[in-house]
C-alpha cells in the first residue's frame, strides 16, 4: 500500500469513524473461519437465537482455538499499521450470524468507557472493530451501515437510544421502536467476503435486516490500536479482562504482542457506555 493510500485510509477513519480494506484475509483462513463458525452455528440452541433476534447470534470466540489464528493473523496487523497503529492490543470477539429472514439490528455504539476523558477529545479510536464478513454482503442480506462522524459528533440516535444493549431490544420486543429505524444520512457498507471493515467503537452502527434465507455472519474482533497512549485506568481495566481470555494458556500465546499487559498501580476506568452531556 502506497503511504497516499495508507494516509486516505487513516483519514477516513478518524474523520467518518471507519474504513474497509478489499480482499485482505488469505482464502484458506476465510475458509476455516467459515467451517468453524457454521458448526458452532448449527450448533446452537433455538434458545439463543430468539434471545438475539436483531444481532443474531452472538459467541465468544473463545470457543475454538482456531480464532487465535484469526485475531494474530499478519494482514490484520499490517491494516492496523497502515493506519499508525504499531503496537495494537487484542481485546474480544464475537461470532455475529444474522440467520435468513431476521431483522434489523438496532443502532448503537460500542464504547464502555465514556468517562474517560479521552473519550471526547480523541480522534483516533481508543478501541477499534476489525469486522470481517464471511460472505459477500449487500443491503438484502443484511450489510452493515453507519452514521458516518457520530464517534465525535452527537446524532439524535444518541438521545433516542442511549443504551441499545437491552435484552428487549436485542429480542425485538417493539420492532417500530426508533433503534430500527432508517435514517436519511446511513450509508451502507457492503463488503465482499475476505475483506476488513475497521471502525472507531463510538461510531453508531447497525446493519440492515436479513431478507434472504442464508445466513449473514460477521466476525467482530476488538482491539485496543493506540495502546501505549491509553490513560492508565483503561490499560489497567483491560490487561485484567486480557488476562481471562477464555482459550487455553496455549492458544493465548499465539495472541504473542497482542496481549496486553499493565504494571502500574492505577484504579480501573469505570465501565459507562452513555456518551455524557459534553458529548455535542
Ligand atoms: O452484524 C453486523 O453487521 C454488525 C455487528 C456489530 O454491530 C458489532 O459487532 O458491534
Amino acid at each position: 500500500m502506497t503511504t497516499a493510500t495508507a494516509n486516505e485510509q487513516r483519514t477516513r477513519l478518524l474523520r467518518d469513524g471507519y474504513c474497509h480494506f478489499p480482499q485482505i484475509l488469505d482464502a484458506d483462513l476465510l475458509e476455516r473461519t467459515r467451517e468453524v463458525s457454521d458448526r458452532m452455528l448449527d450448533a446452537l440452541p433455538p434458545k439463543h437465537l430468539d434471545e438475539q433476534k436483531s444481532t443474531g447470534s452472538m459467541i465468544s470466540v473463545y470457543q475454538d482455538p482456531h480464532f487465535a489464528d484469526l485475531v494474530a493473523t499478519l494482514c490484520a496487523r499490517e491494516a492496523l499499521a497502515t493506519l499508525g497503529f504499531d503496537n495494537p492490543k487484542f481485546a474480544s470477539g464475537f461470532v455475529i450470524s444474522k440467520p435468513g429472514g431476521s431483522p434489523p439490528l438496532f443502532w448503537h455504539q460500542d464504547w464502555w468507557g465514556w468517562d474517560e476523558e479521552c473519550s471526547y477529545t480523541w480522534d483516533q479510536p481508543m478501541q477499534a472493530f476489525l469486522m470481517w464478513y464471511l460472505v459477500d454482503t449487500t443491503i438484502d442480506n443484511g450489510c452493515l451501515r453507519v452514521l458516518r462522524g457520530t464517534h465525535r459528533k452527537r446524532h439524535s440516535m444518541h438521545d433516542a437510544v442511549p443504551d441499545a444493549h437491552t435484552a428487549e431490544l436485542r429480542a425485538v420486543v417493539d420492532p417500530d421502536h426508533p433503534a430500527y429505524q432508517a435514517q436519511p444520512e446511513e450509508v451502507d457498507v457492503p463488503v465482499k467476503a475476505g475483506d476488513l471493515v475497521v471502525g472507531d467503537s463510538r461510531l453508531l452502527h447497525s446493519a440492515h435486516a436479513n431478507k434472504t434465507d442464508q445466513r449473514r455472519t460477521v466476525i467482530t474482533l476488538w482491539y485496543y490500536p493506540a495502546w501505549d497512549e491509553l490513560s492508565e485506568p483503561i490499560r489497567a481495566r483491560m490487561a485484567k479482562a486480557g488476562q481471562s481470555y477464555g482459550w487455553s494458556p496455549e492458544v493465548v500465546q499465539r495472541l504473542g504482542s497482542l496481549l496486553p499487559t499493565y504494571d502500574g498501580d492505577a484504579e480501573d476506568a469505570t465501565w459507562n457506555r452513555i456518551p455524557g452531556p459534553r458529548f455535542t
